[in-house]
């Protein structure tokens, strides 16, 4: 049994970590301070003897200092971020104090108390707009973004600090994360979530363009899985993988397994593509594979059924 410290433990990845974790046995410190965390997605891991819970905010030096020292720990599963690509298009200042100071801080607190693993959420937003599919690690990294400029900055960081401390470091760049929890509030918000909400509510969805635009969707429980055993399976050494499936879905057919369940919902409207939308997008699993023994196991229908019949 391993004592882990995640922060970010009420978002939508944290809490499926969080819960995962807890039912294989380890006990778990999980840090938010709920700026887009909900409490109600801990209510499993609150009533659980293993959890305990801190409000806090990561970017506040000694927070993860504080918690880092009350005794041994095992891992920090660092998910506390500023989630949003389009938030950090108009908050740059705050984007970098969430996604590249609070890693410092993060860094840091592992270094400071001795903690030998460090997991990260770095996100395929590293690569920028790449024509060159499927996206494998190598690939040149051009962020078109603040966020994915942090997340990569942050990565640089975790793997210098690892190297000069002795820790070892998983960087896990997601790919279009998808699944219970995920919140649809804004229009930027994950596709799949915001067609889930429109199609609940008996309202249709809109497309932008035609629909043929393809991701690599992968279901949290994956997502969550990836990062439990980067975090406490033994031998793993540093580095950085996509968190993917290897596989392209498109929005017709993501619709296509909606309107299956919801026969009732009016046919999806098309508007215009959004300004700087990129068509495609789907990475290489083989590093994650070999470097994990991760590999996607959870498909796009059986992720949307869950999610539709209420998960
Ligand atoms: C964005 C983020 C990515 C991640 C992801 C959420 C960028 C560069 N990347 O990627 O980091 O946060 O979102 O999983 O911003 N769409 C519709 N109708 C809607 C909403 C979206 O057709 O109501 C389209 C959208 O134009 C795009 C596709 O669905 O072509 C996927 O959109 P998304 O926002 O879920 O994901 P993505 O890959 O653009």
């Amino acid at each position: 049994m391993a004592h882990i410290i995640v922060t970010g433990a009420a978002g939508f990845i944290g809490s499926h970590t969080v819960d995962r974790l807890l039912a294989a046995g380890h006990r778990v410190t999980g840090i938010d301070n709920f700026r887009t965390g909900r409490r109600a997605n801990l209510a499993g891991a609150l009533a659980r003897p293993g959890f305990a819970f801190v409000e806090g905010d990561v970017t506040e030096a000694g927070v993860l200092h504080r918690v880092a020292g009350t005794g041994p720990t095992d891992a920090i599963i660092h998910l506390a971020a500023l989630v949003s690509v389009q938030e950090s298009m108009n908050h740059p200042g705050l984007n970098y104090s969430l996604n590249l100071h609070a890693t410092h801080l993060a860094a840091e607190a592992a270094r400071l108390h001795r903690v030998p693993r460090f997991v990260f959420a770095s996100s395929a937003a590293i690569y920028g707009d790449t024509a060159d599919l499927p996206i494998r690690e190598a690939a040149e990294k051009k962020p078109i973004s603040p966020y994915g400029a942090a997340k990569l900055a942050s990565e640089a960081l975790l793997l210098g600090h690892a190297a000069a401390y002795g820790f070892v470091v998983r960087c896990q760049r997601y790919f279009n994360v998808f699944g219970p929890r995920q919140d649809p509030a804004s229009p930027y918000s994950g596709v799949i979530s915001i067609f889930d909400r429109r199609y609940r509510a008996g309202q249709s969805v809109t497309i932008y363009g035609d629909g043929r635009q393809t991701r690599d969707f992968i279901s949290v429980h994956d997502v969550a899985r990836a990062n439990v055993i980067a975090a406490t399976q033994p031998g793993i050494a540093s580095g950085a993988a996509n968190i993917c499936t290897g596989r392209a879905t498109s929005l017709l057919d993501v619709v296509k397994v909606f309107a299956q369940h919801y026969p009732h919902v009016a046919a999806p409207a098309h508007a215009e593509s959004r300004p700087g939308d990129i068509l495609h997008s789907r990475g290489t699993p083989e590093a994650a594979a070999a470097a994990l023994g991760f590999g996607a196991e959870v498909s796009v229908e059986t992720g949307l059924g869950e999610l539709i019949r209420g998960g």
